[in-house]
């Protein structure tokens, strides 16, 4: 009797379990760290919206797929980054906490090449004011 009731048990224990493991594939909200695939063409990103959450590590890997040097820029978290055609570079930075654009230095105001970064959880405008971090004097 106390045999079959504890074995029950550990059936219900371990489908509880197989359910917990199985979130594979689709964007995982985990950790607070996402790795991000952007591809660079001649001339714009592939894919051209790019979701992160406020505050999140995000790792950029950079893909050059053009014929020729394109760049990965976020002036809000600093980055700059060029990529040589045919190469890939990785960038880490954290995600500023409202959308913003980032773009290729070389070729955003000659050819538009530029996307969103978009912030989860905040307004594509600008906060007004208010608790900026921005640096007075960069
Ligand atoms: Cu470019």
């Amino acid at each position: 009797m106390g045999h079959l009731r504890a074995g029950g048990i550990l059936v219900v224990v371990a489908a509880l379990g197989l359910v917990g493991c199985g979130g594979g594939g689709g964007s995982s909200t985990t950790s607070g760290a996402m790795t991000v695939n952007l591809t660079a063409l001649d001339y714009r990103f592939d894919p051209p919206t790019v979701s992160v959450q406020p505050g999140e590590k995000v790792t950029m890997v950079v893909k050059n797929g053009g014929s020729v040097e394109h760049n990965f820029s976020v002036d809000a978290a600093n980055v700059k980054k060029d990529v040589e055609k045919g190469e890939t570079q990785t960038v880490t930075f954290t995600a500023p906490s409202s959308s913003v654009q980032f773009y290729c230095r070389y070729h955003r105001d000659s050819n538009g090449m530029k996307g969103t970064l978009t912030v989860a959880g905040s307004a594509p405008a600008s906060t007004t004011g208010g608790g900026s971090s921005q640096t007075p004097g960069y």
